[in-house]
């Protein structure tokens, strides 16, 4: 199939699952066309069946706001009727489906018919989409889809909580390339430059946003390391991370923190963390989570959302309600404080992990695109 996808380009989950989704498509023989303003950080172009087509909005002082749906509709339009593309695959809501539906209805006066399959990942339905001066927007946009899908059950409760929709939501979980994460064994093991042979090293990966409640992980760290020598690995950047490393400063543990900003290392990082924290006020799926699991880490979750989808209390980790960080810490160091119970639940977190496995969930891609071909 000729396939275009729609995302954004950044460290998000959404376009993290978005480019995987392209490149393992494009490994199975379809033809994908990455359309986005920037090229998308986790995309290697070294497939012949990848490429990548960029959205540019010309500056105009008329301009106060660049209409980037206005020229990504556009080169939708163009880049169907060059490259004879035969489905749109739309991640995140906004503004995506909104320009996708635009441009099925240009394509639609040339006599194209196109089908749109889009995938809702979160923050477009529970955050931003539900406010008020977009919601009519998005419940349109998600009602002329052709296929919907979202990243959970919970996700797709949200949903129909939330907007007035009346497709069906296909729950379609996000996924994990497990066969890469054990190819690369080779990496470098970078720990004992991170820490002691004794510390267990803790990680938490996100984008800083309030939702992650970035607090929450400083505190329970805090309390880990009272109990167990430990480090605390911070990955990402965001609004939050000045007050983290504030917070830190004043708890008196900035030595036991590490800020890394951005990385394209979160495998490295992985390959030798201890458990991973996401203590997040609402999370659709928590990919970040899967990631960690695939590596074998356990994880200490909120319970909104759809992280019980993914983390499985006791199993591969512990859940607890929101801003309970007593339980989390306490649970965290059920795992860490002994070698055998963290290697237990290592074990089980791959397991759980192995479920999620892309081999499963690519082909429920697939079907969704035939149907959709066949049905427009
Ligand atoms: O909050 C983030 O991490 C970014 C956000 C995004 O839009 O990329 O993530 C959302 O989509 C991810 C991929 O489907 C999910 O794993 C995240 O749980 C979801 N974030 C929230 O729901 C807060």
């Amino acid at each position: 199939m000729k396939i275009a996808i729609v995302c954004y380009p950044t460290f998000g989950g959404s376009g993290v699952v978005a480019t995987e989704l392209g490149l393992e498509l494009a490994h199975r023989g379809h033809e994908i066309h990455f359309i986005t303003y920037r090229q998308p950080v986790r995309l290697a172009l070294l497939n012949p069946n990848v490429h990548y087509h960029e959205v540019n909005v010309p500056e105009y002082p008329l301009f106060h706001y660049q209409p980037y749906e206005l020229a990504l509709s556009s080169k939708l339009v163009d880049m169907v009727k060059l490259y004879k593309i035969e489905v749109l695959h739309v991640h995140y809501a906004i503004p995506h489906a909104y320009a996708g539906y635009m441009a099925k209805q240009m394509l639609k006066d040339e006599g194209i018919n196109i089908p749109m399959v889009t995938t809702l990942h979160g923050t477009d339905i529970t955050l931003v989409g539900n406010h008020p001066f977009y919601k009519p927007a998005v419940s349109f946009s998600i009602n002329k889809s052709d296929v919907v899908t979202s990243v959970s059950q919970s996700l797709k409760d949200d949903t129909y909580n939330l907007f007035p929709i009346e497709k069906d939501i296909h729950v379609i979980p996000n996924f994990i390339e497990l066969d890469k994460i054990r190819n690369e064994s080779l990496i470098s093991c970078q720990r004992s430059v991170m820490a002691k042979k004794e510390e267990r090293i803790v990680t938490h990966i996100s984008n800083f946003r309030r939702v992650k409640r970035i607090p929450d992980v400083v505190k329970i760290f805090y309390k880990i390391q009272q109990q167990i020598p430990a480090k605390l690995m911070m990955v990402g950047d965001g609004p939050e991370k000045a007050k983290a490393e504030q917070l830190c400063e004043d708890l008196g543990i900035q030595d036991k923190v590490i800020f890394f900003g951005n990385s394209n290392e979160i495998d490295q990082i992985l390959s030798y963390s201890d458990l991973f924290l996401l203590p997040s006020e609402t999370e659709s799926f928590g990919l970040a989570a899967l990631e960690a699991m695939a590596w074998s880490v356990p994880v200490i979750s909120s319970n909104s959302g759809g992280l019980p989808e993914v983390n499985f209390d006791g199993v591969s980790g512990y859940l607890s309600a929101v801003g309970d960080i007593d339980s989390m810490a306490e649970n965290a160091v059920t795992i860490l404080k002994e070698d055998a119970i963290l290697a237990e639940f290592r074990t089980n977190a791959l397991n759980v992990a192995k479920q999620f496995d892309i081999k499963n969930i690519l082909p429920l891609y697939e079907n969704l695109y035939l149907e959709a071909i066949k049905e427009t």
